[in-house]
């Protein structure tokens, strides 16, 4: 059954189980909902770098940040194609285009909907995080075929003014609820090892999992601490404060148990982390990772590094498209 009335308290009770048992209910989960030895493989692009005028504090793309990114304009059409190519030719079955914008100009949709229907009619799945939507944006995507929107919460609604001031909470929440209005799918997740407590880890996960709809996908990041950027700073010269690995993994089991039918991405921050707190993250549920050498800005494992963790774990790359996937499920 899935459930979007999870209470905090059922949450943090979750948080709070013997790793063993945790690790036992959330692997049982997995595999009463999908193929547990199957992994997701996405591809990231970035079409839009730097030059953003919010501040979210991880953000090396932000015009706050001094990450030493100069801003760059829309890219053109060809070389998305040309990336989302190499990306299906390396096994990919999702293409994920991302722009540093606060929200889209109404005259670059024209530009942005051309690269949807021509991804799209590659074969791939097609995602796009573009900041914030307007309700008319969102039917422009659907009506080129956007599969999925990404727009994450990225932390608890009380940890979110510390690390976002031009933005609030509820201007993400409209926005999913635009994307839903439109019929897109939401990938809608955050950033774990912000300097967040146990708590707000607890409110984080418990904002995702009471959403009116689950988001299909729910992308779970580590931190990627980049200098120049708030968060970045303040992590490199505290290194204690980084994310223990076993909380980490703690909070993707536990959004494997209340969002069962969710695709649960191990995403960024995999480069500095070991293959077994990876392997620990595939046996807590997270079936879909981040593909390729680069995320946005940042260093990604690697389609070889991946494709030998796979096989160190028997696992394979997930080849039917999620929708298919969730229908097989269901009978
Ligand atoms: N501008 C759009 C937006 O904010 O929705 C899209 C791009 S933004 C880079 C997409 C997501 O990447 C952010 O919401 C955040 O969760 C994640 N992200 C960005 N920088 C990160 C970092 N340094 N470490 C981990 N995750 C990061
Ligand atoms: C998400 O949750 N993580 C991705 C994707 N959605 C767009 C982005 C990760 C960015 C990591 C830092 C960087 O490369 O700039
Ligand atoms: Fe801009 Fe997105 Fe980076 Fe925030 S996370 S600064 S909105 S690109």
């Amino acid at each position: 059954m899935i459930r979007t009335d999870w209470t905090r308290a059922e949450i943090a009770y979750l948080f709070e189980l013997p790793f063993s048992e945790l690790m036992f209910r959330a692997a049982e989960t997995h595999r009463a909902n999908h193929a547990a030895g199957e992994v997701q493989l996405c591809t990231l692009l970035s079409i839009k770098t730097g030059g953003c005028p919010e501040d979210c504090g991880y953000c090396s793309q932000s015009v706050t940040a001094n990450s030493g990114l100069k801003a760059e304009k829309l890219i053109d059409i060809d070389a998305v194609l040309a990336a989302a190519a190499e990306a299906k030719a390396a096994g990919s079955q999702r293409f994920c285009m991302g722009a540093a914008w606060r929200e889209p100009k109404d005259r670059d949709m024209g530009a942005v909907c051309d690269m949807v229907a021509g991804v799209k009619a590659m074969g791939l799945e097609t995602c796009m995080t573009l900041g914030m939507l307007s309700g008319e944006q969102a039917r422009q995507l659907a009506d080129a075929g956007l599969d999925y929107y990404n727009h994450n919460i990225d932390t608890s609604p009380e940890h979110y003014r510390d690390i976002i001031t031009t933005r609030t909470f509820q201007e993400r929440l409209d926005t999913l609820a635009e994307v839903r209005g439109a019929g897109m799918a939401v990938c809608c997740g955050g950033i774990v090892g912000m300097g967040e407590t146990r708590e707000d880890r607890v409110g984080f996960v418990h904002a995702l999992a009471t959403l009116p709809r689950h988001p299909e996908s729910v992308p779970v990041n580590a931190l990627v601490p980049i200098r120049g950027t708030v968060l970045g700073d303040l992590l490199a010269d505290t290194p204690l404060a980084r994310i223990d690995d076993i909380e980490f993994v703690r909070t993707v089991a536990v959004a494997r148990i209340t969002m069962p039918h969710s695709m649960v991405r191990l995403s960024a921050g995999r480069e500095s982390m070991s293959e077994a707190t990876q392997a620990l993250c595939f046996m807590a549920g997270a079936n879909s990772i981040f593909t390729g050498d680069k995320l946005l800005t940042t260093a990604n494992a690697g389609d070889s590094k991946d494709a030998a963790l796979l096989a160190k774990l028997g696992m394979v790359p997930m080849t039917a498209p999620e929708p298919m996937r969730a229908m097989e499920v269901a009978e």
